[in-house]
């Protein structure tokens, strides 16, 4: 009884995974639709959810012969950009983006959210910041009421590696829960960011006034930034598991 449990719980796993991941590409492709065109500047998000943006980015420069240039957000951005023989730039050359495109772990109702799961939270912040619209892609498992509710990791926190132990001490002296290292998966070390950094993740026990919060660990000597990013992004798109594209503004 226990193998076909379990065989039952595979098979469901393995539909739900299959749901979530045509998800992702029904937002990232409605995203490069709605916010993508000719002679424009467009940065590139890093994640899962992203790698459809640019295959559908690809697409629609082949198809209709669009002018587009692309800045990334990170290595994996880089390559993607490169691998699918889209115009690589950077901040120097376009230091002004018409949208930035990006997915991320968790949307809240005020479409306040908590990225760098994947430890590239500052290059995708400096990116978004950059950028006239911020757009954000995910699928139906990122979309939550209040930050906490879905993504149960707690927010990144990039730092410099020497000041991670009294960082993490500060972060839990003024706002409670829990501060860890994020280890590679191999347990050998930890997770080194592509500008050289740690990365810390907050557990966080309660819901907190993001902006301020934000504001307060970022002001902590050694952080770089905060996976929060508050009152940038304009609209998300989620795909949802019925196959239609929900909106958020
Ligand atoms: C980046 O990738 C992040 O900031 C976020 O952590 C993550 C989202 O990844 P995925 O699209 O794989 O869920 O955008």
């Amino acid at each position: 009884a226990s193998a076909s449990l379990n065989h039952a719980c595979s098979q469901s796993h393995r539909a739900a995974s299959i749901m979530a991941e045509e998800a992702k590409k029904l937002a990232a492709y409605a995203a490069v639709d709605n916010h993508v065109q000719n002679n424009q500047v467009v940065g590139v998000g890093s994640g899962s959810t992203i790698v459809y943006a640019v295959d559908r980015l690809a697409e629609r420069v082949r198809q209709e012969k669009l002018n587009i240039v692309c800045v990334p957000t990170s290595f994996q951005a880089r390559q993607l950009i490169l691998q699918h023989g889209l115009t690589l730039s950077d901040l120097d050359r376009h230091p002004e983006l018409d949208v930035a495109i990006d997915g991320a772990d968790e949307v809240d109702i005020d479409l306040t959210l908590i990225k760098g799961g994947g430890g590239c939270l500052t290059q995708e912040k400096i990116v978004a910041g950059c950028a006239k619209h911020f757009v954000v892609i995910a699928d139906f498992r990122k979309d939550s009421d209040a930050l906490g509710g879905q993504w149960k990791k707690g927010v990144p926190i990039e730092v410099i590696p020497m000041a991670y132990v009294p960082i993490s001490r500060t972060i839990v002296k003024r706002f409670g829960g829990e501060v860890n290292l994020r280890m590679a998966v191999s347990k050998a070390g930890p997770v080194v960011t592509d500008n050289s950094n740690f990365i810390l993740d907050w557990k966080f026990e309660q819901a907190h006034d993001w902006k301020e919060v934000n504001t307060a660990i970022k002001m902590i000597p050694g952080v770089v930034d905060t996976g929060l990013f508050v009152g940038m992004a304009e609209r998300a798109y989620f795909g949802m598991e019925d196959g239609s594209v929900k909106m958020r503004d």
